[in-house]
């Protein structure tokens, strides 16, 4: 189908004909002439219709809003449009009606209740504001692609039906798999290191991650994208510079494409200025105590106590040396003090954005540490397996993409940043 888009048309100084193929949001009819205002995918324009010019102008005036049309006519450049954009119609075939009354406004000025909205996506999507969303999203995640490219990673793609559990036992789905039962993966950790021992040196992922976790958040998905790296001969620290390298890559590419549409829908995003502070564990223990709150060594940070580090840092910053007891089992203990671990989490003020480590290579150790962990290993022998003829020392991380977009976009809910989310209540649609 040939056609302009509507910012090409403002871009290129398109002149003469043009065609264009829109959604009606608006139709005004008057004495001599018919205004509708149309969207596309880039923009918004106005189509004049001169009365008495098309055929078909009745049906036209007729459609509810949100039918599809296909215009060609002429850009109006002297136009007074407060769109910018006047097409005077020359021809207009309808594509497809819409059925009123709509489920959801496109421009309501009142925005619809969040169920709502979800219910009715395939619409809440039509808003410029919430496609930029997605549209960020995709353009980041380019930007991370190419510097994983210009670094000679290569793009994986690991099972996510599998029998054994990644992230500790609970919070598995559970699939009847013919007369076994499976699991959907959690995280495509145990494969991104078996790869390590492959050989294939630098990898990288971008998939589903499934979570039965059982809290309905504005942080938490049960299905989200995870953005995986694993490094052969590297350590926490070669990890931590990957991160952000890929974050300011991916920052980079989404200003230099989005700029105009995110200042406005008022998203500011800051370039992001490497490296990120670092605070150990046991810093951000002092500064939770010192602000009057209890935190044992080997407890988890509440939210409460995040935002008293956060308060300290604006934007990006890792927190590192976790203790043993709160990392899974194959993160690698510090040499100088094995109740510690060579790892860190990135957060964004009081978010977590990134979990990641230098990992237990030796098969001995790793043996160790399941046991530790109350694990059973002959569940895992077949990851155990690849340690046991060559594996290298590795490290890896992960983002929860959804999680980057979220606060890069400053939204107050991660469903915002996903497209059909998949929460403790809702699977449809
Ligand atoms: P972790 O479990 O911390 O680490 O997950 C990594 C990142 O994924 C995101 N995330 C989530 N996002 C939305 N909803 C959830 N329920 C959810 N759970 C996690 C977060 C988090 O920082 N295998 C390790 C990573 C590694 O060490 O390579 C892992 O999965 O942004």
């Amino acid at each position: 189908m040939q056609r302009s888009l509507i910012s090409d048309i403002i871009a290129n100084d398109i002149e003469g004909e043009v065609n264009i193929a829109v959604w009606i949001q608006d139709t005004r009819s008057l004495k001599n002439v018919i205004f509708l205002t149309v969207r596309d995918t880039s923009g918004m324009a106005q189509v004049t219709i001169r009365k008495g010019t098309l055929d078909n102008e009745e049906k036209i005036v007729g459609l509810n809003r949100e039918s599809v049309i296909a215009v060609k006519g002429k850009w109006d450049r002297k136009s007074a449009s407060k769109l910018g954009v006047d097409i005077v119609a020359e021809k207009i075939e309808i594509l497809n009606e819409s059925l009123a009354p709509l489920p959801l406004g496109v421009d309501d000025p009142v925005e619809a209740d969040f169920d709502t909205r979800l219910n009715n996506r395939f619409i809440d999507i039509r808003k410029p504001e919430k496609a930029l969303i997605f549209q960020i999203e995709s353009t980041m995640l380019w930007g991370i692609r190419k510097f994983f490219n210009s670094q000679e990673f290569i793009e994986v793609h690991t099972p996510k039906i599998v029998a054994a559990a990644t992230e500790g036992g609970a919070d598995l789905f559970s699939v009847k798999y013919f007369e076994k039962e499976a699991y959907l993966n959690q995280s495509p950790q145990l494969y991104k290191e078996i790869l390590m021992s492959c050989g294939l040196d630098r990898v990288f992922e971008v998939g589903p991650a499934f979570r039965a976790e059982q809290h309905n958040t504005t942080r938490h998905l049960n299905e989200f994208t995870s953005i995986d790296i694993e490094v052969s001969f590297a350590d926490h620290n070669d990890a931590m510079a990957f991160l952000e390298n890929a974050i300011k890559h991916g920052v980079d590419e989404m200003l230099s494409r989005h700029s105009d549409q995110m200042e406005k829908h008022g998203i500011h995003v800051d370039r992001v200025k490497t490296p990120f502070p670092r605070i150990t564990y046991e810093e951000c223990r002092k500064l939770i105590n010192d602000a009057g709150m209890n935190l044992e060594f080997g407890d988890d940070f509440s939210p409460e106590q995040l935002k008293v580090i956060g308060n300290k840092f604006n934007g990006f910053y890792f927190i590192i040396d976790w203790p043993s007891s709160m990392r899974p089992f194959y993160t690698m203990p510090k040499p100088e003090d094995p109740a510690l671990t060579n790892s860190f989490d990135l957060q964004f003020n009081e978010l977590e954005i990134t979990s990641g480590a230098q990992r237990v290579h030796n098969p001995e150790i790793l043996e160790k540490r399941f046991l530790d962990k109350g694990l059973n290993p002959s569940e895992f022998d077949f990851y155990i397996k690849a340690f046991k003829y060559g594996m290298p020392p590795h490290a890896g991380w992960a983002i929860g993409l959804e999680r980057l977009v979220m606060i890069l976009c400053g939204l107050p809910n991660i469903r915002e940043a996903t497209l059909f989310p998949r929460d403790r209540t809702r699977i449809v649609p």
